[in-house]
């Protein structure tokens, strides 16, 4: 999907690991399996022993925009539509409540954020499990990752373990601060943040992208080295 450049993103031409500081030093348990469990507003919850079994395999280019500000055009994925997850795994096995459309999703690493149902039903969300025609690393997601590329970065959630679904966010206590976490963060709208203005989360987040990046690349050579 070619979509215009989005307002106050700036290209790189690598793509680093990254994320809140926090998650630097934490890593996936299970690279191996692709499991997925579903629990919350649902008539049985369940593990999904591999969350990709059955369904057609897509293959995606798209952009990816991180809310500090930096982007990495042209990455492509290969995975499933999180849509046929829903529709074909989802839905029959665990049957949601209707009413539930606020998902949380978690990675292994404890990383977590909420999505819209209907922004995850969008035909260029998936769960991916190659990069680049590359298994996913494990700095990249292991083994299950969200790709939302109309979303920031913050919605991809790598290494993704676990989906809770709920009616809304009572209860969801974010990874940051809240007014870090907005319900929907679409990048064509500038939703960096809750309550405050994009542009002016851009000037306090740009600041901090080389820092972050370099905090990440040292964690992932201390967890070689040990
Ligand atoms: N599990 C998990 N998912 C995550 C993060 C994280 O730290 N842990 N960081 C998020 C952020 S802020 C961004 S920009 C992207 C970065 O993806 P990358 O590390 O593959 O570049 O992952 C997102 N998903
Ligand atoms: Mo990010």
């Amino acid at each position: 999907m070619n979509r215009p450049w989005p307002a106050g993103q700036r290209e790189r031409s690598d793509f680093p690991r990254f994320g809140l500081l926090q998650f630097a030093h934490r890593f996936p348990a299970e690279t191996a399996r692709r499991e997925l469990r579903i629990v919350g507003a649902v008539a049985n919850e369940l593990v999904v022993d591999d969350a990709l079994a059955g369904l057609p395999w897509v293959e995606q280019v798209s952009d990816f925009h991180c809310v500090t500000t930096w982007s990495r055009r042209g990455l492509r994925w290969g995975g499933v539509r999180f849509a046929d997850f829903y529709e074909r795994v989802l839905v029959p096995q665990a049957k949601p409540q209707t009413a539930a459309t606020t998902f949380i999703l978690r990675g292994q690493d404890g990383a977590r954020t909420t999505m819209q149902l209907e922004d995850l039903l969008a035909p260029d969300v998936l769960i991916a499990t190659m990069l680049d025609g590359e298994p996913l690393s494990v700095a990249h997601g292991a083994p299950l990752r969200l790709v939302a590329p109309a979303h920031y970065g913050y919605k991809s959630v790598k290494h993704l373990s676990r989906i809770e679904i709920c009616s809304d966010e009572t209860g969801f206590r974010p990874a940051a601060f809240r007014f870090m976490d907005h319900p929907r963060a679409r990048v064509a709208a500038e939703e960096r943040g809750r309550g405050l203005p994009g542009w002016l989360l851009r000037h306090l987040y740009r600041p901090l992208v080389a820092p972050t990046a370099r905090r990440f690349v040292k964690a992932m050579e201390d967890c070689r080295d040990a």
